[in-house]
């Protein structure tokens, strides 16, 4: 016999489920105040980070506003293009894996 004395171990493994990023777009013509008040409404954010991340959302073409659980992103996801859809701004928010 050769595997005499061979001892296989297997960790321990504790997987966590993935993380999905949450990320809104840049365009031209949602108003700032609208962004501003999505991040507010559906992200908790106060008024001083939602205003932090819209611009940096204006100037740099997209940011990440949060990182969720696929359930929870994929809420948020429909939630805000839902409400975008309804006082009809173009405004775009997307999801991916971490
Ligand atoms: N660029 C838009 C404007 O000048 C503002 C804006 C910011 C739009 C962030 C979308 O995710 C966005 N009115």
């Amino acid at each position: 016999d050769g595997d005499a004395g061979v001892v296989l171990e297997t960790k321990p493994k504790t997987k966590r489920p993935p993380l999905y990023k949450v990320l809104i777009l840049n365009d031209d013509y949602t108003p700032m105040e609208f962004v501003v008040h999505v991040l507010e409404r559906f992200f908790g954010l106060n008024h001083a980070q939602a205003f932090e991340i819209m611009l940096t959302v204006h100037k740099k073409g997209l940011a990440v506003v949060g990182v969720f659980s696929f359930e929870v992103a994929e809420t948020k996801v429909t939630q805000v293009m839902d409400f975008a859809r309804r006082h009809q701004h173009p405004l775009q928010c997307t999801m991916e894996k971490e």
